[in-house]
């Protein structure tokens, strides 16, 4: 559960805009921001220590809103938002831009954007580092890996592909006998939000003729987002790390082929790669 405390009316003078007389003469924006935390342990023990400062969430917005000039309302809103996210106790913030002095030529009385953003859905200020897990058991799967890339590399910046391995299929107990899995492993840089970076995947999983009915069914492609840089959550539509990451054989080693450097909630994924190693049944190192 979230509550929400709400800073109305921070004004700065700042120099946003597209036309080159805002930049030289600036005009007044105004901010309200609503963060959102638990506010109960703070309420329970009365101490500072335990809440989030409201007077340096201010300040934190206020700095943020007289930094470089950007062109547009929206490029300020998401800026202001990242700067609060990073106060790690706030789960959710929304943020209100207000222009009242906008150049238009008709009369009018302000103009205001507002976004809400989660860490999932915040379009990250710099490129990041994620990691995706392909897989599938129906039909020419190295075939569709391989165009799955391709069309994956469209949007995102595909670093370093994995190894393709070839598993018998993790089934529900009880459920048919599948055909084996064959899976990879992509490191990829992204400007996706989490989110957005999910409907991507599916989008090609979708392309490539993926059609849900059971958990677990057989499947022409899966991808699924292993890790999107460092962070962690837990929410019905996205979990990351991924709830696998630190047991699945076919994501540990090709994980591991792509980027032997890589760590997953303070594990060394080479190291459980090692010992997940037997689950293997072949591995392809150029396979593209
Ligand atoms: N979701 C939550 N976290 C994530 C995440 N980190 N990445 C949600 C992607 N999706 C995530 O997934 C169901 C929902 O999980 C999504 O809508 C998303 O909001 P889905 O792809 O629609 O369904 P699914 O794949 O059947 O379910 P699930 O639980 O994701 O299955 P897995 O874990 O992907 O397992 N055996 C072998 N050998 N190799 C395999 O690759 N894969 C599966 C599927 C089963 N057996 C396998 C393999
Ligand atoms: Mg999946």
């Amino acid at each position: 559960m979230s509550d929400t405390v709400w800073l109305s009316g921070i004004t700065a003078h700042a120099r946003h805009g597209v036309f080159d007389f805002e930049r030289e003469n600036g005009q007044e924006f105004t901010i309200d921001v609503g963060y959102e935390y638990d506010t109960r342990a703070a309420a329970r023990t009365d101490s500072i220590d335990v809440a989030i400062s409201y007077a340096d969430v201010a300040a934190t917005v206020h700095e943020a809103l007289i930094a470089e000039p950007v062109y547009l309302i929206e490029t300020l809103a998401e800026q202001l938002a990242r700067a609060v996210l990073a106060y790690p106790k706030v789960d959710a913030v929304t943020v209100v831009v207000h222009k009242p002095h906008a150049p238009m030529a008709v009369p009018f009385s302000d103009v205001t954007l507002t976004i809400r953003r989660t860490r999932l859905t915040l379009v990250p200020g710099e490129p990041v580092r994620c990691v995706l897990a392909l897989g599938g058991n129906l039909g020419d799967v190295p075939g569709t890996l391989r165009a799955a890339i391709g069309d994956l590399s469209e949007r995102v910046e595909v670093i370093a592909v994995g190894p393709l391995v070839r598993t018998s299929a993790m089934t529900i107990p009880g459920s048919p006998a599948q055909d084996d899995y064959w899976n990879t492993v992509l490191v990829i840089e992204t400007d996706l939000a989490a989110t957005e970076l999910l409907a991507f995947c599916q989008q090609v999983e979708l392309a490539h003729g993926r059609e849900r009915h059971e958990r677990w069914g057989a499947r022409t492609l899966d991808v699924d987002i292993v890790a999107y840089g460092e962070l962690e959550v837990e929410t019905p539509e996205l979990t990351l790390p991924h709830a696998g990451a630190t047991e699945r054989p076919f994501v540990l080693v090709p994980w591991a082929g792509a980027d032997p450097e890589a760590r997953v909630r303070g594990l060394a994924v080479s190291e459980l790669a090692a010992a997940a190693r037997g689950e293997i049944l072949e591995e392809r190192g150029k396979w593209l």
